[in-house]
């Protein structure tokens, strides 16, 4: 037996029988859109709604169901459309709600759902409620936020911090009280507390589930319960009421999907969130195999080394906590996350090799996977080399502060190359054209300069290429039940280099081995694992059977075997 055999998890897991209901999402693959780096329609250099629409077809023959669209409505855009001033109205560099309607028609032509970005936490401060708020405690809107008087020597009210830097709390110097907004001071926080705010929302989401909208990813869903007097945040006493009540008032007796972005999130919460019988939410996004990587001190912006024990630990552990009651949402990268193969790969030696086999571990496991829009051809990090080069406002605003408390300009950009938001934010590559096909104008921030190889008119016409991975990979969820409902149990959890985790359902075992390291690695194969069956992917050449033996996997190498109980 290999020194790495794990004796716990897989001694003791006996498969048991799947969850008796079944939801169409449960079978989905969802594909995130950053609309505004997406496709450009009309030169203006940036992203819009035509161009979405203009990509269906592309989306449609990777076998995408769902889209998830960032925020397309109006803003001032001071955190990218993440400061809605309007519910119910498209930016105008986006277009407009004809063009959304459009939008929603030839998706639905193509069997594929347009799931929107619920925000919800805060509004922009240009929103007529807060420009109302602002006035004065006598306002019919004050309450709608969150305001308070000043602490006794007149600073913010508490210690509340900013995501983006700097206090949670700013003065407004007409009325003399503080305001909340946990991320810009554009950000104003809605006050949940108040039940007025509460219907409102309600309202203007069913105005959306009118429209045919096919589910809702939430914003930050995990603050709404907020208590700020006692500076808890996160977690909130009536967070699960609250979204008990949005479920009955709204998406609770539609047939759709949600996701709620939990930062907080633990396998725990996970259950109150997704349970079965909960009412609240299809599923959440947690974010422990993110953070489990970041610096005590400095969080994202000093990553620590790559550690595979523990991040099979932490995917292990939110795969067996949600196997009976339940669902895992999974992804590697998003709007806010470095690219998944420039954290978790090897770019400059194996990137198709890496990426694929990136893939090939998430799309394998239980739970619906999440596609971050450039993601599926291996779209990677930028390498900007100054400030002026970053457009994202929590990029920008850390920069002042690090620069500020004594960090050089060139370390924080060493940072930021890692970790910045806009690393996942540069235009889709299109084509080999100018500014990668993405626009005919100048884009908002500057394509990456890799788009002559990386992009998708390459990736669509290479049969070897990480797209043709990626399909392949969306095909064999839909015709394989074992993929989507099949026992998880992983196996050598302290091997550092090899991933290997099985699915059982039924008849059917799923054995999924991958190296993630630029070596070859000699893997001794445990007894259990060694059958013989049909190879459903692999980023080499197929592996049909494993004996008990040492095999030598190749650099990144990542495969797939299905096999039969007689
Ligand atoms: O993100 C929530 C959030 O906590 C992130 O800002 C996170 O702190 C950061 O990316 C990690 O460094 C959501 C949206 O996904 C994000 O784009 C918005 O900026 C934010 O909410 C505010 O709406
Ligand atoms: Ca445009």
């Amino acid at each position: 037996m290999d020194q790495f055999q794990d004796q716990s998890a897989a001694a003791t897991q006996q498969p048991k029988a799947p969850s008796a209901e079944r939801r169409w999402w449960h079978t989905a693959t969802v594909y995130q859109v950053y609309p505004r780096s997406f496709c450009d329609s009309n030169g203006d250099g940036i992203g819009d709604i035509p161009g979405v629409t203009s990509k269906l077809d592309y989306l449609k023959s990777l076998g995408i169901d769902v889209v998830w669209l960032s925020p397309i409505y109006k803003s001032p855009m001071d955190d990218n459309g993440y400061d809605i001033s309007d519910y119910r109205d498209i930016a105008p560099e986006f277009g407009t709600l004809a063009d959304f309607d459009h939008l929603v028609a030839e998706a639905r032509k193509r069997d594929i759902g347009i799931v929107l970005d619920l925000v919800v936490n805060h509004t922009s401060d240009e929103h007529p409620w807060f420009v109302e708020s602002r006035k004065g405690p006598g306002n019919p809107f004050r309450d709608f936020y969150i305001w308070r008087q000043p602490a006794e020597d007149g600073g913010p009210p508490n210690g509340l911090m900013s995501s983006f830097g700097g206090p949670a709390w700013t003065l407004d110097t007409e009325t003399g009280e503080y305001y909340l907004h946990m991320f810009s001071r554009r950000q104003p926080d809605l006050n949940w507390e108040n039940p007025e705010v509460r219907q409102e929302i309600y309202r203007m989401m069913n105005w959306w589930l009118e429209r045919g909208v096919a589910g809702f990813r939430m914003d930050v869903i995990d603050y709404i319960g907020k208590q700020v007097d006692r500076e808890l945040v996160k977690d909130g006493p009536r967070l699960h009421e609250y979204l008990q009540e949005m479920n009955r008032e709204t998406f609770g007796s539609h047939d759709i999907l949600t996701v709620g972005e939990c930062w907080s999130a633990t396998p725990g919460s996970a259950l109150l969130y997704s349970g079965r019988d909960r009412n609240e939410l299809s599923m959440v996004f947690q974010f422990e195999h993110v953070t489990q990587q970041w610096d005590e001190v400095y969080g994202k912006w000093r990553p620590k080394p790559f550690d595979l024990v523990k991040l099979k630990s932490v995917l292990s552990k939110w795969q067996y906590a949600l196997s009976d009651d339940g669902w895992n949402s999974l992804f590697w990268g998003n709007h806010d996350l470095p690219r998944a193969v420039s954290r978790y790969g090897d770019v400059a030696g194996y990137h198709g090799e890496s990426a694929k086999m990136l893939a090939t571990v998430l799309h394998l496991m239980k739970g619906t996977p999440f596609i971050y829009q450039g993601e599926e051809i291996g779209m990677t990090n930028v390498p900007f080399t100054t400030i002026e080069q970053y457009r994202d406002i929590e990029t920008i605003n850390m920069h002042r502060l690090h620069v500020e408390a004594g960090l050089s300009p060139e370390d924080f950009i060493k940072g930021a190359n890692e970790s910045a938001r806009d690393n996942a934010r540069t235009p889709m590559q299109w084509s080999a054209a100018l500014h990668g096909g993405f626009t005919k104008g100048v884009p908002w921030i500057e394509v990456n300069t890799n788009y002559a190889t990386i992009n998708a008119e390459a990736a669509m016409t290479d049969e070897r290429s990480i797209w043709n991975h990626y399909r392949k990979l969306i095909a064999l969820r839909k015709a394989h039940p074992v993929i989507v409902y099949g026992l998880y149990q992983s196996w050598l959890d302290q091997h550092p280099d090899v991933f290997v985790y099985t699915r059982t359902l039924d008849q059917d075992r799923l054995v999924v081995i991958a190296n993630f390291t630029p070596r070859e690695v000699p893997l001794t194969v445990p007894s259990e694992l060694a059958i013989s069956g049909e190879c459903l992917i692999s980023n080499y050449e197929p592996v049909d059977a494993l004996a008990v033996e040492k095999i030598d996997l190749k650099p990144y190498e990542a495969f797939a075997i299905l096999s039969q109980a007689p």
